[in-house]
């Protein structure tokens, strides 16, 4: 009521228009969302949803590259050649993911150069998951049964994803990812029904470290997550972490009776009631210690990436000089 009465110059009156645009621009945007529409990298989007797609896309394509070090960790010491080729392959898959997210998070504006000095420096996340160590060969099997069983049923939903490039870079992933997660059920499957008693130890021992990490790769409870309400809402992510958490139980406690393993909760049972398996309490203080830097692993994981990336200066260095080389004779031509 007081700013309509008081007398407004040229640029208050230009501020004015502008909010004004600026709400019909994102009343349009919203819209969008509502309807389902995919925003692609061009569209205007509101700050805030470009920024939290960074964040995401980014901290997930981290994730990728840092997760290739717990398995490349085996490449020489898998027990036959079939499992080193499959190993071989998967690993350079993660790196594959690894290139076409960074890809599209940089259609939102952000370079790759600034994704990796994040992550180099510790600003950005990735993966709690990937700071456990990998001590023996089942924790391969393992990493593939759970691991990326629990990352298909996270990222299946990106699939539709309200930002286009994601979400299409997602489906590529998701089937690739599938056949991750079926090589490990596999060669977990031929040590408990071939393998010698201490080869089925060695897989039950390897289930035991990984299954409560691998529950909390969903993040925080639903209650004690910042950044849900708002992804859903913008159709960034579809399903709750809690929700995703839960369908992951239903659907590797069958899984796990084929094995023939046992999970590590006492408190696990089928809940009539609910239509799904009750679980125990998860350990969200070893959680934030881990994302927060204190996990088994973290300093080396990060330590290798960052040799890896001076390592590589030679190369960069290389192929710009190169560009530039091109450059100029195309400019003298
Ligand atoms: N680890 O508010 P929320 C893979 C952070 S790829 C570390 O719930 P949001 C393939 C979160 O960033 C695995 N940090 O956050 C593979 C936020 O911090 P910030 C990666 C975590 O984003 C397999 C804070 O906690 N997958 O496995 C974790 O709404 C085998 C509050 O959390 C993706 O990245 C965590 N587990 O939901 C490779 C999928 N959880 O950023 C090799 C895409 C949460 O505000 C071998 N990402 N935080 O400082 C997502 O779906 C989401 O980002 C969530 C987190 C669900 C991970």
């Amino acid at each position: 009521m007081y700013t309509q009465a008081m007398s407004v110059g040229p640029q208050d009156e230009a501020r004015r228009l502008q909010t004004a645009e600026e709400q019909a621009r994102n009343a349009a945007f919203e819209q969008r969302i509502d309807d389902g529409d995919f925003i692609e990298a061009k569209d205007w989007m509101p700050d805030h949803y470009r920024k939290t797609l960074v964040r995401q896309i980014s901290q997930h394509a981290h994730s990728e590259i840092v997760g290739m070090l717990p398995e490349g960790n085996w490449i020489t010491r898998a027990p036959t050649l079939k499992r080193k080729a499959i190993l071989l392959a998967k690993v350079q898959d993660e790196g594959g993911h690894g290139l076409y997210l960074y890809s599209a998070a940089e259609t939102l504006g952000t370079s790759r150069d600034q994704m990796l000095d994040a992550l180099h420096t510790g600003k950005a996340k990735y993966s709690s998951i990937f700071n456990y160590p990998t001590l023996t060969w089942a924790d391969i099997g393992v990493i593939g049964w759970l691991v990326d069983g629990a990352a298909i049923m996270n990222q299946v939903p990106l699939c539709r994803c309200s930002y286009g490039p994601y979400a299409r870079a997602m489906i590529r992933i998701c089937r690739e990812e599938s056949f991750h997660q079926r090589q490990g059920y596999e060669s977990l499957l031929t040590m408990m029904r071939d393998g010698t008693d201490a080869q089925k130890a060695m897989v039950q021992d390897a289930v035991n470290r990984w299954w409560w990490p691998s529950l909390m790769m969903f993040g925080p409870a639903d209650k004690d997550s910042p950044n849900s309400e708002q992804s859903m809402r913008w159709g960034i992510k579809r399903l709750s972490n809690d929700e995703l958490r839960q369908k992951f139980v239903d659907a590797t406690v069958p899984q796990a009776e084929i094995l023939g393993v046992t999970l590590p909760d006492p408190q696990l049972a089928w809940n009539a009631e609910r239509d799904h398996y009750d679980f125990g309490p998860i350990d969200w203080s070893e959680f934030w210690r881990v994302v927060g830097g204190d996990g088994p692993c973290n300093r080396e994981r990060l330590s290798a990436r960052v040799k890896a990336w001076e390592d590589g200066a030679w190369v960069r260095d290389a192929a710009l000089a190169h560009a530039q080389k091109r450059a100029t004779q195309a400019a003298a031509a």
